[in-house]
C-alpha cells in the first residue's frame, strides 16, 4: 500500500491523466471523477474525465459533467487514475492498462492491482481521498470540485445515514459546504429530480416485494423495465426500499440482464456482512452494500443468494446469543 505523498508524487511526475471510475457509475464515481480532474488541472496538468457508461441522467448538472467522455484514446496520456475499481476492467474502458496507473478506494473489498495503490476503507466514500489527494497537493478547493466532491459523499452516505458514516464524513461535508457547495441545490438535483420513468419503475418493483422475516427480496425483469421505459440507471436505490422495512436486516434486488443472468444488489442495516456474501458469488462492495451477477433462472439465482443471506443471519444470531 501506499501514502499519500506517493500519490501526490506520482501525479507530479506525469502529465497528461485519463480520470475515471467504474462502469454503471454512482454519485461517487461521477463526482469524485469531476472533482479528481479539477485537482488534476490545478496541479498544473491536463486531466480528462471518462466513464465507460456516461453520465447518469441525475448528475449531468455537475460541474465538468457534460466534457466526460466514454472512449479513450489511451496514447494520449502519461497515467491514469482510476477511482474505487478492484481491476482495471471494471472501468469498462478499452486500453488504459498499458498507462501508468494509480488506484483509489474506499471498498474493504480492493485489489492492489495499480502502480500505486491509496486504499481507506474507513473514508465513507471515494470523493474523500480525492479531498484529501488535494489537500496533500496544497490545491485550493473552487466552490466548482466541492460541489461534486459534497454530491459524491451524500449520495454514497444514502444522505449520511449508512453505517459507515462518522464524525470524519460530517466534518469532510463541512469543509465541502465552507468550499461552496451548496447542501440544499445539490439535493434538490439528486432527490426531486427523478426521470417518471423510474417512478413506474420503483411502482413494479415494489409489487414484486417479498419478506420472508428477516430478509427481503424484490426483482426487476427486463419487462417491467420495457413497459415502464426505464434504463439500467433507473434501478439504482431501487433496493433501499426493500431494506426500509421494520424488522428486516438484509435485502437483495434482482436485476434481470441479457442471457438469463441476474445482477444482484445487496443490502444489510450493519449485523450482516453482505461484502463477504456478494464474494462468495465473485463480487464485492462494502459491508453494508455490495453486488454481484449470478446466472438464471431466476428461482435458481433467488435460492442461492437467499440462502447465503439466511445462513450468515443465523450465524450472526449465534454469534450475538452466545
Ligand atoms: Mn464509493
Amino acid at each position: 500500500m501506499n501514502t499519500l505523498a506517493e500519490v501526490v508524487e506520482a501525479v507530479q511526475s506525469r502529465q497528461r491523466w485519463v480520470v475515471t471510475s467504474h462502469a454503471r457509475p454512482d454519485g461517487d464515481a461521477v463526482g469524485s471523477v469531476l472533482g479528481c480532474v479539477q485537482v488534476l488541472r490545478a496541479m498544473g496538468k491536463r486531466a480528462d474525465g471518462y466513464l465507460g457508461d456516461g453520465v447518469p441522467f441525475i448528475y449531468r448538472g455537475l460541474p465538468g459533467a457534460s466534457e466526460i467522455r466514454t472512449t479513450v484514446d489511451a496514447s494520449l496520456y502519461d497515467g491514469v487514475f482510476i477511482i474505487e475499481c478492484d481491476s482495471f476492467r471494471r472501468t469498462q474502458l478499452a486500453g488504459i492498462s498499458s498507462l501508468y496507473s494509480i488506484n483509489i478506494d474506499h471498498h474493504d473489498s480492493f485489489t492492489e492491482y495499480a502502480d500505486i495503490n491509496y486504499v481507506v476503507p474507513t473514508a465513507a466514500a471515494a470523493s474523500e481521498l480525492v479531498y484529501r489527494v488535494a489537500v496533500a497537493a496544497g490545491v485550493a478547493i473552487t466552490p466548482e470540485i466541492a460541489t461534486s466532491l459534497y454530491t459524491a459523499v451524500l449520495t454514497d452516505t444514502g444522505s449520511f445515514c449508512y453505517s459507515g458514516t462518522s464524525a470524519q464524513t460530517f466534518a469532510f461535508a463541512r469543509e465541502m459546504v465552507l468550499a461552496g457547495a451548496d447542501p440544499a441545490s445539490i439535493a434538490q438535483q439528486v432527490y426531486f429530480s427523478n426521470p417518471a420513468c423510474k417512478m413506474h419503475l420503483l411502482g413494479r418493483a415494489l409489487s414484486n416485494l417479498r419478506l420472508d422475516g428477516a430478509i427481503s427480496w424484490m426483482h426487476v425483469s427486463e419487462a417491467d423495465m420495457l413497459a415502464s421505459g426505464a434504463t439500467e440507471q433507473d434501478c439504482e436505490g431501487l433496493v433501499n426500499w426493500a431494506l426500509s422495512i421494520h424488522g428486516v436486516e438484509a435485502t437483495a434486488f434482482f436485476r434481470e440482464i441479457a442471457g438469463s443472468q441476474y445482477r444482484v444488489s445487496l443490502r444489510s442495516k450493519g449485523r450482516i456482512d453482505v461484502a463477504r456474501i456478494a464474494e462468495t458469488f465473485g463480487g464485492g462492495g462494502h459491508s453494508c452494500a455490495s453486488g454481484h451477477a449470478i446466472d438464471g433462472p431466476y428461482e435458481v439465482a433467488t435460492g442461492r443468494v437467499l440462502a447465503a443471506l439466511r445462513a450468515a443471519l443465523e450465524t450472526t444470531i449465534r454469534e450475538q446469543t452466545r
